[in-house]
This record gives structure tokens, sequence and C-alpha cells, in this order.
């Protein structure tokens, strides 16, 4: 049985309380140094929250301390999601990495991609831990874990996010550990980390049938002979500041409820919904803000990321559990959640990501997903990911894997962006990420279009009439009408020289509409 850790406010050393690991603390400098250059390092970290924060800065300095010297000094990195400025900021200013997978959204590191300096992998945050268990992206050198604690028998507590530190603890041949003091102690008992996935050709089903059920150990384990060194940090986590969802958001946000408030009358699904799964950002938080008034009852989430607007949910009690791999809140809202960790222990579990994105489960559960875009076409495929369809925002994350099995998929976005210079329904999406077979609502402050049931002409006539923007709305319905007359099939009419032109006016002008209009 492991021994639980003194409560707060705990020395930084009370928190490593294995002997072994003990007399294994180094600096953030020495620990970096043991990491050869051209290896793959899985990280901890899922949308800014539990990322090592000290070692990838020393890596970092060693990196562009040998980029002076004129050698190639480069290594891979591998996360569970977006991290933080220490992290990718950091390595990707020193030119250090050489590829990136599977989601970032740093701007240092996106100018980086999109300047072909380095390589992104963009996959399904739930195809992770299985890529690299198969071998699809070669041998794990190192994982670099950041924990709340290390016990007196060596177990792991996670820290504010789980994401794939399983994967990267078994798969790597050495591991670094950070223990950062920063990181409530209370959080030990919020995790579930799942050890019961069998390899291929024998997987089990996964025994998990409610949001808020336990099916592993609230521990990360290590074999104690792979730990090349632990580093004591006590730093914050990215926390970004919390923004008050603003008029467009609020407007996505009411069609949603007034959408699901018809479905529950129509006898659906039931008044406690059914778990939600909601993407980052101002749009999400809106949604769950609006849920706060909304007319449901015994909500539940099974989701990535526990934000704000889930947590005032929780508080009310109209969501009773949320099951996440990571925590994405404000430095105020995070306060609050460490000030009450007790009563959030019980209703937070925080699974590895490979649990929270499972096909398996969000199809068994029924999942809501809701999720922002980039771009939808008339015909409902979505582009998450590509600005211009070239350029990456930051990566389809979980949008996938909920959007593909999922109960419903609903994907927002205002419906103009970059001053309303940008349409966001277009003929055709310049990326494609989720097809018009995986998308069921799309969703603008405009209106809500429910595709489902319709045909591809019936779809563009909806999505233009309900969620284009007025200033738009007669060019798409012209286009749309011409290529209903004179496309070469009729099943999904489009012009294809005119199609994506949109986009190339806007790339060569900055404006969507043609000049004449
Ligand atoms: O540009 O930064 O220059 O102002 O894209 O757009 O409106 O701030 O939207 O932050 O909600 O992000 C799809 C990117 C939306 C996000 C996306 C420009 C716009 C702005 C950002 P500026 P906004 P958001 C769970 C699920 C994929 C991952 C996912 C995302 C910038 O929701 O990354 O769903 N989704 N994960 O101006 C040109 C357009 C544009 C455009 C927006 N059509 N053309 N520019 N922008 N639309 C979480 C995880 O999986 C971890």
């Amino acid at each position: 049985m492991a021994t639980t850790i003194s409560p707060a406010p705990p020395s930084t050393t009370s928190r490593v309380l294995n002997a072994r690991l003990a007399s294994r603390i180094m600096s953030a400098d020495e620990a970096a140094s043991l990491i050869n250059f051209g290896t793959r390092i899985g990280m901890s970290g899922f949308t800014g929250a539990g990322y090592p924060k000290a070692v990838p800065l020393a890596l970092a300095r060693r990196i562009s301390d040998a980029n002076l010297r004129g050698e190639k000094a480069q290594v891979s990195i591998f996360t569970g999601a977006s991290t933080g400025p220490e992290l990718d900021g950091a390595l990707a200013r020193a030119g250090g990495i050489q590829l990136r997978l599977p989601y970032q959204s740093d701007p240092e590191t996106r100018k980086r991609i999109n300047a072909g300096e380095m390589e992104y992998m963009d996959i399904h945050l739930g195809h992770v831990a299985q890529y690299v268990e198969n071998g699809f992206l070669g041998k794990m050198d190192w994982a670099l874990i950041e924990v709340t604690a290390i016990l007196e028998d060596g177990l792991l507590v996670p820290s504010s996010s789980v994401g794939n530190n399983r994967t990267w603890i078994e798969q790597a041949e050495k591991v670094i550990v950070e223990v950062n003091a920063r990181q409530p102690a209370e959080l030990e008992g919020m995790h579930d980390i799942y050890y019961g996935m069998q390899p291929l050709p024998n997987r089990q089903p996964i025994p998990l049938t409610h949001s808020g059920q336990r099916i592993g150990t609230p521990y990360l384990r290590v074999p104690l002979e792979k730990v090349a060194g632990v580093v004591l940090t006590d730093s914050p986590d990215r926390n970004s500041p919390f923004k008050a969802p603003d008029v467009s958001s609020r407007l996505i946000a009411g069609h949603i409820l007034e959408f699901l408030t018809a479905e529950v009358k129509s006898g659906r699904i039931p008044s406690s919904l059914l778990p939600l799964q909601s993407g980052v950002g101002n749009i999400a938080n809106a949604v769950l803000f609006g849920l706060l008034e909304a007319r449901f009852e015994d909500l539940t989430a099974y989701t990535e990321v526990i934000q704000d607007g889930m947590i005032e949910l929780l508080r009310s009690g109209k969501l009773t559990y949320a099951s996440a791999t990571a925590f994405s809140l404000s430095p105020e809202m995070m306060e609050k959640v460490n000030a009450e960790m007790g009563y959030y222990r019980e209703r937070i579990v925080l699974r590895p990501q490979e649990i929270s994105n499972h096909p398996e489960i969000i199809r068994r559960l029924g999942v809501i997903g809701m999720n922002g875009m980039i771009e939808a076409d008339i015909y409902g495929n979505v582009n998450s990911t590509h600005v211009m369809g070239s350029r990456i925002q930051n990566g389809i994350g979980g949008s996938g894997d909920f959007a593909r099995n999922g109960y419903l998929a609903i994907f927002m976005a205002p419906s103009t962006a970059q001053k309303d210079a940008i349409t966001t329904i277009v003929p055709m999406v310049s990326h494609v990420d989720h097809t018009e077979h995986d998308v069921d609502v799309v969703v603008t402050e405009q209106g809500l279009a429910d595709l489902r049931g319709l045909s591809p002409r019936q779809r563009a006539r909806l999505i233009i009439e309900r969620c284009a923007h007025p200033d738009f709305r007669s060019l798409l319905l012209d286009y749309q009408e011409r290529a209903e007359r004179l496309s070469f099939g009729k099943h999904t009419p489009h012009l294809l020289h005119e199609s994506l032109s949109w986009h190339e006016r806007y790339v060569r002008t900055g404006r969507m509409r043609p000049a004449a209009d």
C-alpha cells in the first residue's frame, strides 16, 4: 500500500519519499546533460497542464549552445497535447525540435512548423499510445514526466494532467521525473491509471460504463532502475487567463442549448443529456456557462479537458461527474479548485488519454462532442486545423476521436474570421479533418444546421441558410445554384475550378469576396 504524501504546504523534498529515487535528485542542467541529441522524448503535458518545466528549459540552453558551435542539435518531442512556453516555446526557439507530435498550440512552434523548419505529425490524441506501443513511431529513448510526488514505495502521484505518461514510462528506456511542489498535494487520489490494456490480438473490453467510474489505480508505476534523474521544481502550469464569453460565443451557446432542449423533448436523449465532451476556448466555455442556466440536471462529462466552465457546473451541482485527462484552468479558477480539492476529487477523474479518448468508451457512453472549427463547407466537411489549407493552427487534438465515435458531433465557429474578411462557411474546405460522414451539426452565431438525415444538396441549402453570415450568403447561394446546374455530377455539386478560389483570393488580396462585390 502506498504511503500518502504529507499535507500542504509540503517542503520540496517531502515530495520524494522513496530513498532510492531521492538519491537521484539532481539539477535540471545535470538531467538535461544525460539526454543525447537525436533522441525521442515522451514528455508529460496536456493543454498547458502537467508538463515538465525545468529540464526542457535546460535542454533548450544546451541545444542553443551546441547550435552556436555549429552542431545540428535536435530532439523529437512527443507529448499528451499542448504544453507551455518552457517546453514547446523554449525548444522551438532554440531550433531544437526535429519532430513534434501529436498536438501543439504554442506561437513559436506554430511559426517554425509553418516556416517548414520542423516536422510536425498531427495525429488523433487517442491514437498516440497504440502508435508508440506498436512501434509505428520508433523506439522511445526518454520519458520526462512531471509528477506531484514520489511515494515511499516509488509510485508516482501524477500532476495536473495524465496524457500519455503511462505509455512514455513503459516504452522509454530511461525516465527523468520532475517533482513539482507547486502542484497541490491533494491531487493524490484524483487520477485513475488503467493498466488493463492487453496487447493485440488479445484485447479485452475496457470495463468502463460511467463517467465517474474508476477502473485503475491512482498512481503511475515506474521501474526504479529506469529512473536516471529526479529534478525538483516549483513552478505553475501555463494557466491562461479566463476570457469572458463574447456575444458571438454566447449566441452559439444559445443555439446549442436550444437544440439540446429539443432533443430532450423529442425523447431521443434524457434530461441529464448524454456525457458531454467540450473542446477548449471561448465558445466551449460559453456553452458550459450556458448550461448553468439551462434546465438540464445530473449532467456528466466524458471529455479531455476540465476548463473553468466545467468547474462552475460542478460547483453548482448540475454536473455530477467529469472524466478528463487534464485541467486547463485560469489562474483564479485553479486557486479555487486547489482550495476545495477534496470536493473535486470526489467528482473529477483524470485518466490516460488513450482512455479519455477511446473509441470504445466514447461510443458506449454516447458522448456529445462539441468542438471548435476553422471552417465548414456547404456539405458539412470540417477543417479544424489549417488556415487557407496550408498553415497549421494547432492540430486535430481529440476532435476526431469524439466526432467519429460520439453520439453527436457538433462543430462550432463564428461565421466570419479575421475582422469579417473571411467566411467560415465556404464552398469547399481548404483542408479536411472531419468528413461529411462524421459531422452531425454545424453552428455559428447565425444559427444551427442539423445535418442528420439530409442528402448533400439538402445539407448545402440548410448550412447556407442557417449558418452563413448574411454578407456571404448570396455569394454562397449563387455558387450552390450554379454548381447544381453545371456540375459534372449532381450528388455533391461542385465547380472544382471555383470552389477553392475563395481561399486563393484571400491569400492574394486579403479578402474573400470578389473585388466587384
Ligand atoms: O486568428 O489568432 O490571428 O486572431 O484562427 O481562432 O476564433 O480564436 O478560435 O481559439 O476557438 O480556435 C479550430 C483553432 C479554433 C480550435 C480552433 C483564425 C482566427 C484566429 C483562432 P488570430 P479563434 P479558437 C479538445 C478538442 C482543433 C482541436 C480540437 C482548435 C485563430 O478549436 O484548435 O478541437 N480545434 N480539440 O482569426 C482564417 C478561418 C479562420 C481563421 C479562425 N476560417 N480562416 N483564419 N481563424 N477561423 C482539445 C484538445 O484536443 C487538446
